[in-house]
């Protein structure tokens, strides 16, 4: 059994690898709802649909979001009533916001409503909100002003310096039913290749879920999501800076020494292996631009296999 800490796009190449070096079914995937918004009355989960469409095969590679083969009729009709279009929601992509919605207003859970989904697009792997709570991430910009992450993300194209993050309802919230027991009883713990700021810190926001990954430490896996000092997509770099992190993978290990034993960095930070190494990580170097299905397979391979030879140390 595998079970991941997930956020969006490289998050949902990795779990697609693993899926395609074990059983699917072994697979549980632990997802970030602090991007979730309503808009125009709907309640949209970002990276739960990038997971799952992903897994799915349906998902747009090149995007790494939303419907392969989408089309944009509605969006673009409703800018021409002077609507919000500025995140784009696809004219297939709107059936999941509309099926969500609607069984929300039925008295589903967040974690229903994916097993449904997930289910009904062929998807075999279980896919878990981090909570059924409500939990929110906002962004203090330089300005003063603090902005919810999609506007944070979309509407400002992650461009404008944050000088703080928040999570609005962490303290309150309740893992989803089966994220702890799936922490436990996993054969390795894989932290995907996601923001750690904003993806990967709004799940271990959620009590009880940072304290059971930190009490199977051994066996956790973290892969970096920034190589050379960049993000290959999104502003992890630019975040962690902005929040006295040093932007390397360095400084992603040092966010994660206290969960995860092994430290998976890619051959461009090679030279970084023996600092990540003196904070009590051991740290295997390998490919980790997973720029086509085979090079994510090989990285889920390493992976899955990194936990086994902590296991072996
Ligand atoms: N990302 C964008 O950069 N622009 C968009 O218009 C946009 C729309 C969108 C719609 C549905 C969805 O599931 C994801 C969407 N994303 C969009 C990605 C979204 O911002 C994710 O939260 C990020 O990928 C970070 O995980």
């Amino acid at each position: 059994m595998i079970t991941a800490l997930a956020g969006g796009v490289g998050a949902a190449r990795l779990l697609a690898g693993i899926a395609g070096v074990i059983d699917p079914t072994e697979i549980t995937a632990i997802i970030n709802t602090g991007d979730d918004v309503t808009l125009h009355g709907l309640h949209i989960s970002p990276d739960i649909d990038t997971v799952t469409y992903t897994l799915a095969g349906l998902g747009d590679a090149e995007r790494g979001w939303g419907l392969a083969q989408e089309t944009w009729h509605v969006m673009d009709a409703l800018a021409r009533l002077g609507g919000q279009a500025w995140f784009r929601l696809g004219d297939t992509d709107l059936a999941t916001h509309l099926y969500r919605t609607q069984r929300i207003h039925e008295g589903a859970t967040l974690s229903q409503i994916t097993h449904e989904i997930s289910s009904s697009l062929g998807v075999r792997s279980s896919l878990l909100p981090m909570s059924d709570d409500p939990v929110k991430t906002y962004l203090t910009l330089a300005s003063g002003e603090e902005v919810g992450f999609q506007d944070y993300f979309v509407r400002f194209h992650h461009d404008v310096p944050v000088s703080a993050i928040r999570f609005e309802g962490a303290s309150r919230a309740v893992p989803s039913p089966g994220v702890i027991e799936s922490l436990s009883s996993a054969d390795t713990v894989i932290v995907c290749p996601s923001n750690p700021l904003v993806s990967i810190g709004p799940i271990l926001s959620v009590p009880g879920i940072s304290d059971t990954v930190a009490a199977r430490r051994d066996s956790v896996v973290a892969v970096s999501p920034i190589i050379a000092g960049r993000a290959l997509k999104g502003p992890a770099d630019r975040l962690m800076s902005e929040l006295s992190h040093e932007p390397s993978a360095a400084g992603v290990a040092r966010l994660y020494a206290h969960l995860a034993a092994t430290m998976i960095i890619d051959v461009a930070d090679a030279a970084l292996a023996d600092d990540i190494e003196a904070t009590g990580m051991s740290c295997v170097v390998t490919d980790t631009v997973m720029s086509t299905p085979d090079k994510a397979m090989e990285l889920a391979k390493r992976a899955v296999d990194a936990s086994g030879s902590s296991h072996a140390a």
